[in-house]
């Protein structure tokens, strides 16, 4: 197998139980973390519950570790003392252990959030500006920036994959625009971990949709195909006016939903 072993943070998640199974063809030890019960250990994992806020905890979870698939952490919107002990103290636990423990790669589970305030009517790439809509979205900020820091540094390369809605299906209009169906994001995560060269790169998490709102020319080294389309889905969600709808901030910006739940909001 390609890999000793790969570390999987966030294993207990919607995507780590996913990927759990799916990225066991990739190493002999795919070892799983999560504050959260993931389990018992199957044949080919290790499993190790700890809080990525826990410093030494985290130091000894990178022990022997090749690559991260940095998935663990507050996902949706919260308070800022929550999202900075799980984000962002954690996403600095994460790579200050990775760098001690000279791994070589991250793929950083980013999100769209971190480019939210920009509209819908908006067609975005790697290099626009990043606007956040929340405080989930800038610790997603923080730990692009983090992860470039360590890049430039110490030669760690990371992909942050900025993830639009990785679900089994859209649930809503906007998610035909954000669907990123399972099979693709392991796809994704087959072209981050074995493309030969990634230094820093920030790469969309999205299927063939129909409608986008991000480019994925900076990403193009990655060589990411998408199989699946959120195409049949489209009439689940038939039209019933305008979109953007006039005065919805949820349809008006990319970041949907997200828009009420900011600390203005409460
Ligand atoms: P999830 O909320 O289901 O999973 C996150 C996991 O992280 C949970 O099992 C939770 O227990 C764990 N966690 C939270 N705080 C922790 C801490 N302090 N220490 C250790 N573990 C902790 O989220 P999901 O959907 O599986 O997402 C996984 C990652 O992908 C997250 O980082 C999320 O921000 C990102 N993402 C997901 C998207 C999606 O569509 N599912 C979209 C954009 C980003
Ligand atoms: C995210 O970043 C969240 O983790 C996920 O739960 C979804 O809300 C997704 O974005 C989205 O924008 O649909």
């Amino acid at each position: 197998k390609p890999f000793k072993r790969i570390l999987l943070t966030g294993a207990a998640g919607g995507l780590g139980r996913i990927l759990r199974e799916r990225i066991k063809p990739w190493a002999e030890i795919v070892r799983l973390s999560d504050i959260s019960d993931m389990g018992a250990a199957q044949a080919g994992e290790e499993v190790v519950q700890c809080d990525l806020a826990d410093k030494a905890a985290v130091h000894a979870l990178m022990e022997g570790v090749d690559v991260v698939l940095h998935f663990g952490g507050i996902s949706t919107e919260n308070n800022f003392e929550a999202i900075m002990t799980a984000n962002i103290q954690g996403t600095y636990n994460i790579y200050e252990a990775v760098h001690k423990a000279g791994v070589k790669r991250v793929v950083f589970a980013s999100s769209n959030h971190a480019v939210g305030y920009y509209k819908t009517t908006d067609y975005i790439d790697a290099n626009s500006p990043r606007r956040p809509d929340g405080m989930y979205g800038i610790s997603k900020c923080f730990g692009e920036d983090l992860s470039r820091y360590y890049y430039d540094r110490f030669g760690i390369e990371t992909v942050c994959l900025r993830i639009g809605s990785s679900f089994p299906e859209p649930i809503n209009k906007r998610m035909l625009v954000t669907y990123f169906s399972y099979d693709d994001l392991v796809e994704m995560l087959r072209c981050c971990l074995f493309t030969p060269r990634v230094g820093h790169t920030i790469a969309f998490g999205m299927s063939d949709n129909p409608a986008s709102w991000w480019d994925n020319r900076y990403a193009s080294h990655l060589g990411y195909q998408a199989k699946d389309s959120s195409t049949q889905f489209t009439h689940k969600f038939p039209d019933s006016g305008d979109y953007p709808e006039k005065d919805d901030i949820t349809t008006i910006y990319q970041g949907g939903g997200f828009l009420l739940t900011g600390p203005q909001y409460k």
